[in-house]
């Protein structure tokens, strides 16, 4: 991790490419074929996410909202304001930005691994609100949460809505949130978003929507695969799979062969007969009591919880 980003607005914290290619190459060689759901976002992919929370299907992003809304002087008093605002893939920084009136933040820092889609809304954040300093970094924060010496220590808020905290497996989740925890002072907390356990049919619509987009979304990973390994994935040979699994209490995302392939890259190969499928993510629901439970593991003190009328989703804030 070395900072090599010239505009002192945005500075880049490249993982090291080989060790990127030996992750990529290790998950499309095991014997059930898997790919980091990070690697769903280069600058295309975070157009179409952009495009997904637009979804009539898709509930999480205006639920979420609702939320904000409907408890925002409730949440910025329990949040505080003055904060260090530490947006954990940031995206468009739009929700961040809904926040900036009620939380007056001293400093905004918004982190994200897509990097050249993170720069453009660093801009438009900077452009949009002067009076507040905003540090954005490029880089991948489920490796390390190091930030840079201009990053104030006092009173860091952790920001990580949208349920992207569902990526991880609940073991893997307890473990950042204990990270996140340790990158804060006392003064500092966490607020989450978090998608609560529904009846399927709503989840399977919003991950295999009527018109395509979170296919698409799928799917364009292996353009980012192409480019990131030198790969030779043809988009037409696969098919987006998109369902919730009941047993563990999660959405998986899978890309299919639709017919039987061998894919070459940089250094190896690999053939997929029809039918054999690429794991692509995992976006975990919990029920209110698992979570908070998660929450205690990873060492955070006190938390406050809103929901909507449907408790289809949850935002906490947590006191480190
Ligand atoms: C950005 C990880 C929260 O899991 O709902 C949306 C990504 N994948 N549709 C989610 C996603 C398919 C999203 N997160």
């Amino acid at each position: 991790n070395f900072p090599s980003g010239q505009p002192h607005f945005l500075q880049l914290y490249h993982r090291d490419a080989d060790v990127i290619r030996t992750e990529l190459v290790d998950g499309l060689q095991a014997p059930m074929a898997t790919v980091s759901p990070k690697y769903l976002y280069d600058a295309l992919g975070s157009k179409l996410f952009e495009a997904i929370c637009q979804l009539p299907e898709y509930y999480p992003t205006r639920t979420e909202a609702g939320i904000f809304e409907r408890h925002l002087s409730e949440i910025a008093r329990s949040a505080g304001r003055g904060s260090t605002f530490i947006d954990l893939g940031a995206g468009n920084c739009a929700k961040a930005e809904s926040l900036f009136h009620a939380l007056q933040p001293r400093q905004y820092v918004p982190i994200d691994i897509s990097v050249d889609f993170l720069r453009d809304a660093v801009e438009r954040v900077r452009q949009r609100f002067p009076m507040i300093a905003v540090s954005g970094i490029g880089m991948d924060f489920s490796c390390s949460l190091d930030l840079p010496e201009t990053i104030r220590r006092e009173k860091r808020l952790f920001f990580y809505p949208g349920s992207s905290i569902g990526n991880f497996t609940p073991h893997e989740a307890a473990a950042l949130l204990g990270r996140i925890r340790d990158a804060c002072n006392r003064d500092g907390g966490l607020l989450i978003g978090v998608d609560l356990l529904k009846d399927k049919p709503v989840l399977d619509a919003a991950y295999d929507d009527a018109i395509g987009v979170t296919a698409a979304f799928n799917l364009n990973m292996l353009r980012h695969l192409n480019t990131l390994v030198d790969a030779d994935f043809d988009v037409g040979d696969w098919r987006h799979v998109g369902f919730f699994n009941e047993e563990l209490g999660r959405i998986e995302m899978h890309l299919e062969a639709r017919r039987s392939v061998t894919i070459r890259w940089d250094g190896g190969e690999r053939r997929f007969r029809q039918g054999e499928r690429i794991h692509t993510e995992n976006s975990y629901k919990y029920t209110r009591h698992d979570f908070l439970q998660l929450l205690e593991r990873a060492g955070f003190g006190s938390v406050q919880t809103w929901t909507d009328d449907r408790e289809w989703f949850m935002v906490c804030h947590a006191r480190a």
